[in-house]
Order: C-alpha cells, then structure tokens, then sequence
C-alpha cells in the first residue's frame, strides 16, 4: 500500500471508530404522556406564564398541539414584539416602560422559537430584536471584562443561549463576544451551562460565522465533550436528572473519536427512563428541553428545520379519578435563619403549599418571581437574595433539592432548610 492508501486506511479506520452519541426510541405512549403535561400550559397566555422554551421544545419533538401551538406562537409575538419595541431606548435601563421587558435569555428563547416556526427574523421590527439581543451580549461582555474577572449579570447559560439564537438566525457575532464563552468553557461552569455554550459553538462551527474562531470552537467542542461526559454520575445522567436532556442534546451534536460515546448514551437514556418513570418530569421547562432528545434533536437543529415533517396530534390527557383517600396530615420542618417551625400540611403538599401555611400562621414571610420554571423565591423572611447570592433549597442535613418550591413534594418528617448562599 503506498503513503497516500495508508493514509486514507487509517482515516477510514479512525472513522469507523469514531461514535455517535444516539438515544433509541422511547415508548411513544411514554413521550406522549410528558406532552400531555404542556398543554394545560398553553392555555395560560398572561404575560408571566408564556414560556418560548414550551413552544420551541414542542416543534422539536414528535407532537403537535395543532391550533393551540398556533396560538400560542401568536401570543408570544404579540408580547415580545410589544414589550421589546415600546422600550425607546436601545437598552432601557432609563425607562420606565421596560423595567418588565424580558430578559437577554427570554429573548433569545423567543427568537428560537421563531425558527422553530421556520421564520428568520426580518425586516425593521426584526432588526430591533437583533439589536437589542445583541446590545444585551455586548453589556454582558462588558461586565465579564478583559480579564474576564468579572460576572455576567444573567449567567453564561443565558450568555450561550443569546449567540445561539443570533447563530440559528445567521445572525453574525463580534469574535470578542464568542471569545468570552470560549474562555469560560474552560473555566467552571455547571453541566447545564456548559452543555449550551456546546450548542452555539456547533451552531457556529456548523454555520461557520465566524471562519476566524473556527480552531479555537472546534477545541472548545470538544472541551464540552470531555466536561460533560466526566460528570455522568454512576446512575448515568450527565451532572444531574435534570441536566441531562441538555447534555443529551449536545452530545447528539457530535461523534466523538476513540471515546465510550456511545456507551455513555445508552446509559443516560437508561437512567432518563427510569427518571421518566418515577414522574420526575412534571415541570413544564424540564419537558420542554427533553422532548427534542427523545425525538433525536437538538436546538442546533433549528439552523434548518423541516417544519413539514409529521408530528403526531396530541390529545388532552384522559383524567383517571385517583382514589381518594383519607384527608392524610403529614409533618414538615422548616428551617430558615436558625429558627425552625413545624407545619402540618396534607399528604402530597408541595414546599409551596408548606411555606404558605408557613405564611398564614404568621411563622415565614417570602415572596416569589415567576420564572419559567416557575415561582423563584426571591426573598424569605424580609430577607432579598440580592446580587449573585440566592436562597438554596436543602433537605437536612445538607443535600440541595432539584426542584423548585411548586413541584418538591416533602415527605412526613423531613426538615427542608432555606438558606442564603452565594452563587
Ligand atoms: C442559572 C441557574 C440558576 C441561578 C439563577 C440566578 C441567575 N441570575 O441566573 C442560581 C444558581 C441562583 C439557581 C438557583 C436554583 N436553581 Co437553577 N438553574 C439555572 C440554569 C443553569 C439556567 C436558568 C436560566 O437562566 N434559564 C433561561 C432563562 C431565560 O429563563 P428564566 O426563567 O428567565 O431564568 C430564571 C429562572 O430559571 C430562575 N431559576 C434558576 N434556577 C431555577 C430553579 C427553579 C426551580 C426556579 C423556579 C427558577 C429558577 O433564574 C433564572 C434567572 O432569573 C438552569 C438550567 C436549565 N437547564 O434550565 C438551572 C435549573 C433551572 N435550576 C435548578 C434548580 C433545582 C435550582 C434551585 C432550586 C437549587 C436549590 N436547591 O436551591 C435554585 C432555585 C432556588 C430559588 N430561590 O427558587 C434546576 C431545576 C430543575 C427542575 N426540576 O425544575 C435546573 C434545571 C438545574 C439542574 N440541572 O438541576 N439556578
């Protein structure tokens, strides 16, 4: 064989070994079920429950909701287009109208959401959204400054999301603003973060908007491979439950040479069955973001996507009468500034439910945030969480819970802690 034959062996050998990360196809009654779960969200269209991620995650999946979908796209229209343009300013910050407006990520989900419908943002309303999300990255950079010392003020999670929005649209980014994610990738950043810094840099490399950076994302992706397939957990999910569909997402971007790629991913899937069993999906946000694995997409493929392709009508959930049982009291401690209450709320109450018995008997005082999660808590006990600090969720003694207040369903006996952390 001469040089150029053994070169092209060892390619195609090299090739052969490369894996692809694939998730097999789950019980459709299963995905049908966690789409079940969406559409009584799509009947909410105030302002604080529309949910872009709720839409985008639909049209990547195998479902449809039909009229509802289409509704639902027209609501979101109609509350970012006004929102975002009745802000005269370019960012805001000195009007009145825009102390609501959505924030750089809710603005990126809406352009996603967009694309999602097939649509590229155009014409003059269309170059103001770019703009502004734009303006929103450069403020960002700003604030990480030269020595990328400093912080965003959203996070890098919304950092990604924002150039991945401007990539799915073609939208061109000045390389100082990529260059900031490329250098926190390297840095410490939470599995859900990393996994979307991972997403815009495909959405870049496949674009190829910036051909200059093209070495530099090119590392960078495979710096998210290697981050993220480090923190599968012995169960198998990557970081945690509710990381992993991102994750997922991500690595079904890539083929990874020489790596147990493929391993790795059966074993996620494994684990997300048993999660999906067990009903840890119920957040709306959290379906959102599984339902394009289990239909084998990801947000990068938005950059073009087929939005003929079947998707299968979903119908509202037939409601099986649960047995009613016995008005059950369960007892749950709730510890906040060294003080602790015990209160008593029915069997399957939420933490919520808790801190607003909590409330009423004059015990706790807090306030929530809509989110599109759901209520954030904002403060407990006259108390903000204030800048870069948040009040932790904990089962005692000292394991974070992985859900917020509206879906952690206390057990009789457990001690749930309150406690103002930095983050
Ligand atoms: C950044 C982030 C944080 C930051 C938010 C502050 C900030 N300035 O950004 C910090 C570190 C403070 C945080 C805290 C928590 N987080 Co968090 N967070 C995220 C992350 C990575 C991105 C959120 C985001 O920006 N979304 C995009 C924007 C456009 O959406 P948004 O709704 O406008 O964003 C706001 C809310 O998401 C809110 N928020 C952040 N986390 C959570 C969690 C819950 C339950 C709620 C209701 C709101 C909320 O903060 C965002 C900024 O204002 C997501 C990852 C993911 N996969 O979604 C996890 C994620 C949403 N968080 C999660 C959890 C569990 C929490 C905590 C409950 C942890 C705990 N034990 O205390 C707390 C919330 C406590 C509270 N006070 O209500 C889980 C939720 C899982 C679920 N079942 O719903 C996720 C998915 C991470 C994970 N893989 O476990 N989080």
């Amino acid at each position: 064989m001469g040089s150029l034959g053994g070169l092209l062996f060892l390619l195609g050998a090299l090739g052969a070994l490369a894996q692809r990360c694939e998730v097999p196809e789950v019980d459709s009654k299963l995905v049908e079920r966690l789409g079940q779960h969406l559409l009584p969200r799509m009947d909410q269209l105030s302002q604080e429950h529309l949910n872009p991620s709720i839409y985008v995650g639909l049209c990547l999946s195998s479902l449809q909701a039909g009229a509802k979908e289409v509704l639902y796209l027209h609501s979101l229209k109609v509350y970012f287009q006004q929102s975002l343009l009745r802000c005269a300013s370019s960012n805001g910050e000195d009007n009145s109208d825009c102390q609501d407006q959505p924030t750089m990520g809710q603005l990126a989900l809406y352009l996603l959401a967009l694309r999602a419908n097939c649509e590229f943002i155009g014409g003059h309303k269309g170059d103001r959204l770019v703009s502004k999300l734009k303006g929103f990255l450069e403020t960002e950079k700003r604030a990480i400054g030269r020595d990328h010392k400093g912080h965003p003020r959203t996070s890098y999670y919304q950092y990604g999301l924002g150039i991945l929005a401007l990539c799915v649209h073609r939208k061109r980014l000045h390389s100082s603003v990529v260059g900031k994610l490329l250098y926190a990738v390297e840095h410490d950043l939470p599995v859900d973060s990393v996994a979307m810094a991972g997403l815009a840099f495909t959405c870049l490399e496949r674009s190829n908007l910036n051909p200059d950076q093209r070495n530099p994302i090119a590392l960078a992706i495979r710096t998210v491979q290697d981050k993220i397939l480090k923190a599968q957990t012995p169960r198998g999910h990557f970081g945690n439950v509710y990381s992993t569909p991102l994750a997922l997402q991500f690595l079904m971007t890539s083929s990874v040479p020489g790596v147990e790629l493929g391993a790795a991913c059966l074993k996620a899937r494994a684990a997300l069955l048993a999660s999906l069993q067990n009903g840890d999906f119920q957040n709306a946000l959290m379906i959102s973001q599984l339902l394009p694995v289990l239909n084998h997409k990801s947000y990068v493929d938005l950059i073009s996507l087929d939005c003929l392709a079947p998707r299968a009508m979903l119908e509202p959930a037939v409601e099986t009468p649960s047995q009613i049982r016995g008005p059950e009291v369960i007892s749950v401690t709730l510890r906040v500034l060294q003080s602790q209450y015990s209160i008593s709320v029915p069997a399957g109450s939420s933490l919520e439910d808790v801190l607003k018995k909590a409330q009423e008997l004059g015990k706790v005082t807090y306030r929530t945030q809509a989110s599109l999660s759901g209520p954030y808590l904002t403060s407990v006990m006259g108390k903000e969480a204030g800048e870069r600090k948040f009040w932790q969720h904990l089962r005692a003694p000292d394991t974070p819970l992985l859900q917020g207040i509206a879906d952690y369903r206390p057990k009789d006996g457990e001690t749930i802690e309150l406690r103002l952390v930095s983050w």
